[in-house]
């Protein structure tokens, strides 16, 4: 008895000597040794031994008294949140927003009073249809979800990479979604809209033709997040200080331009590496390579807005930026990646309904419908109408209200008047001047459900963005067409949807016919608004032309072997670097290469691991047995075959001509692929590389 109290003295003795540490957020460890906090409970209590559940005797059974076993388990059990009924896989990023002028004429928000300005802000991407786990590139469209903490409270603006939208009302939402989702008899398809149910759905709904075009155009394959642009879809209002109303949109412009992937390249991608957007923004914010976005409005008022056939409230319409250029008004920067996925970018909470007094919504029937769904949904993900309270969500400007209680409440109120008015002196209250007001726009009509007649025309601006496409991407859209009716068991559908295609291009409509074998060209679909042809081209709506300046933030994957050319390498390295570009090195063992000059140097993929779809240029910078020992390996060969393939500029040493020959390619057999003989030739193909692909090799390839 006495030995046993002694013991226990010791014990207390020791975790009393240990240091209390405070930790970022907050909480306290106890310190062991050196620096290293002791494990304890979430209780605090320390945990003695971590590997090994309680028991009476050897095996067991467990006791149930196990606190600190029940109590992990317990917490592991409820680890998962409901993953968000769409945009459920999502990656996002901290950075800031700096305003470049005062927008005070048109706006009151605060956010753009004053140049310079710099306004925190998280941002979150996401596909809209696959689960949480699925792959990355997904044909989907991209969202695009921005976080401004402004000193008005927080404005997010939850965009997507397209400008326009599937449905004219919110209350067809769930039909829409409910149809690209895996089938719900048999639970997939995942992440795919290649399925009957889906194209059931937009056969069966004219208004979603303009929506997809963009959404069998590369848009839905973008190379990265960082290369895609932003759009708020809807038309929003800006008031300013005397309530003036302006119609605004909101585009957002990346720095690096637009460039997007190849169909059979995307699908290689989601097998080498399913997370290849994740990654992308991962390496470029931790390298400190920031991600840029300008932010431009596209300004009108109503007369402008009146000129136009369609209605600017109609979702599935866009207003062509050479009619009305939009306007940079500040820059967005990436440039810290989150600490904790769950905690930041799982939990974030966007609304469309978050905007400061100055921002205001138009009657657009979709963006309405938003306004509800945003704040429903924040309720059934995160569990508790105290969401707000979480870093991450909560405003980083002063705030005030009497809302109080409920699960999970962080604060802690003081006072005792939870109301007001009161007469107790106590709490926050109303400021008519400070505070939002809304546009006094004096409404009339009928209650009733109707779709206005200016949301009529379904196929005008789905044929003008069609034509506005240079001849690969319009021949990128026909694949796409082919390959998503091709994946349709029923041939009702596809022919319902050859019927809508007719009426946004004749040659489009019989390409896709002749290519998923219809015997005859059915009747166009009835339009209820005849679809116009002479809208001109706009060059804003191509991918292809709004590439960019240089092949800055772009990745060349260089494959060497023992022996190669160890000065060549480090010049093309170093050209490439110059750029503004990343090389990364793929050779037969990830342990790396000996050059020729004896230098060792590390791999970062081995051949199986590093295929040629991770990267936008390739180069090849072997020996001679190298070149001859990895053209006996399939996936060198494929490492070729799949650049050529999907039209990406090639450098090679004079070595490699085996490898070109075992993978059935001329080393000479178009401009795209550049013999490396010295400097002049590696500027050479640095230059070509800016143009980011040789599309006039397509042709030849037919993929
Ligand atoms: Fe969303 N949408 N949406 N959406 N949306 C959601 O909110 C909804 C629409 C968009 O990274 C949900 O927090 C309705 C258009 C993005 O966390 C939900 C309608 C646009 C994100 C919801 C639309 C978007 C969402 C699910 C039809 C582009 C991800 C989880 C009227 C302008 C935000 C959540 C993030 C997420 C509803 C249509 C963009 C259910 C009812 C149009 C980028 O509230």
């Amino acid at each position: 008895m006495a030995r046993q109290a002694t013991q226990d003295k010791r014990t207390t003795t020791k975790i009393h000597d240990q240091t209390l540490l405070r930790g970022e957020g907050g909480e306290l460890h106890q310190t062991r040794a050196g620096d290293t906090p002791v494990l304890t409970t979430a209780q605090g209590a320390p945990v003695a031994d971590d590997q090994n559940s309680l028991k009476a005797g050897t095996p067991g059974p467990s006791l149930i008294e196990d606190f600190h076993f029940r109590e992990k388990i317990f917490h592991f059990d409820h680890e998962r949140i409901p993953e968000r009924v769409v945009h459920a896989r999502g990656y996002g990023a901290h950075g800031y927003f700096e305003t470049y002028e005062s927008l005070a004429d048109y706006t009151r928000a605060d956010i753009f009073q004053r140049a310079g300005e710099k306004t925190p802000a998280f941002v979150r991407f996401s596909t809209v249809a696959g689960s949480e786990g699925s792959a990355d590139l997904a044909r989907d469209v991209r969202g695009f979800a921005v976080k401004l903490y402004t000193k008005e409270g927080n404005w997010d603006i939850v965009g997507n990479n397209i400008p326009v939208f599937f449905v004219q009302d919110a209350i067809k939402f769930p039909d829409v979604i409910h149809s690209v989702k895996p089938e719900a008899d048999r639970g997939f398809p995942q992440a795919q809209s290649a399925h009957d149910t889906f194209w059931d759905f937009i056969s069966l709904t004219p208004e979603s033709m303009h929506m997809i075009m963009w959404v069998m155009s590369d848009r839905t394959i973008p190379r990265s997040f960082r290369f895609m642009e932003g759009f708020g879809v809807h038309t929003f209002r800006f008031l300013n200080a005397r309530d003036e109303s302006t119609f605004v949109k909101f585009l957002w412009k990346p720095k690096l331009g637009l460039q997007s992937v190849v169909w059979n390249e995307a699908v290689k991608i989601n097998g080498a590496d399913p997370d290849f957007h994740r990654r992308d923004l991962w390496e470029a914010v931790k390298s400190g390579n920031f991600p840029e976005w300008e932010l431009c409005v596209q300004l009108f008022d109503q007369a402008f807005a009146d000129s136009f056939d369609f209605d600017v409230l109609d979702p599935t319409k866009l207003i062509p930026e050479e009619i009305l250029p939009p306007r940079p008004v500040g820059r967005l920067v990436l440039d810290r990646m989150p600490d904790n996925f769950f905690a930041e970018t799982e939990q974030v909470a966007f609304m469309t309904q978050n905007v400061p007094p100055g921002i205001d919504f138009s009657n657009d029937p979709l963006l309405q419908g938003r306004n509800f769904s945003y704040l429903d949904t924040q309720l059934k993900r995160l569990g508790s109408p105290n969401f707000t309270h979480l870093p991450i969500n909560a405003p980083k400007c002063p705030f005030a209200h009497f809302q109080q209680d409920g699960h999970m409440a962080m604060r802690n109120p003081v006072g005792r008047a939870n109301y007001q008015p009161n007469s107790l002196g106590e709490g926050p209250r109303e400021d008519p001047a400070q505070g939002a007001r809304s546009f006094r726009e004096p409404i009339e009509g009928p209650k009733a459900r109707l779709r206005p007649e200016s949301f009529a025309d379904h196929y005008s601006q789905a044929r003008q963005f069609f034509n506005s496409q240079t001849g690969p991407e319009q021949k990128h859209i026909a694949m796409a067409l082919t390959f998503e009716l091709s994946k349709c068991e029923n041939p009702v559908i596809r022919e319902r949807m050859v019927a809508h295609l007719l009426n946004i291009d004749e040659a489009l409509g019989a390409t896709v016919a002749d290519r998923i074998g219809l015997e005859t060209l059915p009747k166009p679909a009835d339009a209820a608004v005849a679809p116009r042809d002479d809208l001109p081209p706009s060059p804003a709506l191509s991918i292809i032309q709004n590439g960019p300046p240089s092949f800055a933030g772009r990745k060349v994957g260089v494959l060497v072997s023992n022996g190669c050319d160890g000065k060549l390498l480090k010049a093309l390295q170093m050209a490439i670097e110059k750029e503004g570009a990343t090389v990364e090195l793929i050779a037969p063992k990830v342990s790396g290469v000996v050059t020729a000059d004896g230098t060792q140097l590390p791999a970062k993929h081995m051949i199986d691991g590093g295929p040629s779809v991770l990267f936008d240029a390739v180069a090849l910078i072997l020996s001679k047995e190298g070149a001859q020992m990895l053209a006996k390996e399939a996936a060198a060969r494929d490492f070729v075959a799949d650049a050529f393939a999907h039209c990406k500029f090639i450098a090679y040493s004079p070595e490699a001509d085996p490898l070109f020959e075992k993978a059935g390619l001329e080393p000479d057999a178009d401009e795209g692929l550049v013999p490396l003989d010295g400097a002049a030739s590696i500027a050479t193909f640095v230059q070509s590389c800016r143009k980011l692909r040789l599309w006039a090799r397509e042709a030849a390839v037919k993929l």
